[in-house]
């Protein structure tokens, strides 16, 4: 059975809390948060096609997109700043599958997997997946690092302002560990 809305219990915040209004999916479909970021040939536009594309993703339906954000690059710095920007998905597809959506996507854009970090046309992370925690070889929902990075947790914040990270609470309370991170809000 999927979780109820109606039933406080079982109610994530991110399915209540968000601008006024749900992000809860139709029976059957499930809540997915995605990361985009670029930092190469022409990143802005890489992003919004990018995010196009995530609208037209089979058994899905794009529900939310952020604002686009300029950041500063985190771990291999020697690198152009990053376009980031998170996008709200309901799908019907399971955890793996969409993941393989995901990275068909990045392939559309031209992404070449060259080293761990590389500056890259587009990159597409599943952040969150319902409430699931899943460790595979493959994928690892909560993503790993994304309480740790502001260019994630700012753009999420900002379409999912209750968002739970399972195992880590809520995604408000990281933003102080990455308040040293630079980030900055473009205009649509
Ligand atoms: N992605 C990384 C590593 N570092 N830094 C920023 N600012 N934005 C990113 O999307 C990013 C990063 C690995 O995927
Ligand atoms: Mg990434
Ligand atoms: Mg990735």
């Amino acid at each position: 059975m999927s979780e109820r809305a109606d039933n406080p219990q079982l109610t994530p915040t991110w399915l209540t809390d968000v601008a006024g209004d749900d992000l809860t999916p139709p029976a059957g479909w499930h809540l997915a948060f995605v990361a985009l970021g670029a930092n190469l040939d022409d990143p802005q536009q890489q992003v919004r096609a990018a995010s196009d594309a995530l609208g037209e993703l089979s058994d899905s339906r794009l529900q939310r997109l952020s604002s686009l954000y300029r950041t500063a690059p985190v771990g291999v710095r020697a690198q152009p700043d990053f376009i980031n920007a998170v996008a709200a998905l309901h799908s019907r597809l399971p955890p793996e599958s969409l993941l393989e959506a995901l990275f068909a996507v990045e392939r559309q854009f031209g992404r070449r997997r060259e080293f761990h970090h590389a500056p890259r046309t587009l990159d597409l992370d599943l952040l969150l997946y319902d409430r699931q925690c899943i460790d595979s070889p493959r994928l690892c929902v909560p993503h790993p690092r994304m309480h740790l990075r502001a260019f994630v947790l700012v753009p999420l914040l900002e379409i999912a302002p209750g968002c739970l990270i399972p195992g880590r609470g809520p995604a408000a309370a990281w933003l102080p560990a990455v308040s040293g991170q630079a980030i900055q809000r473009l205009s649509r």
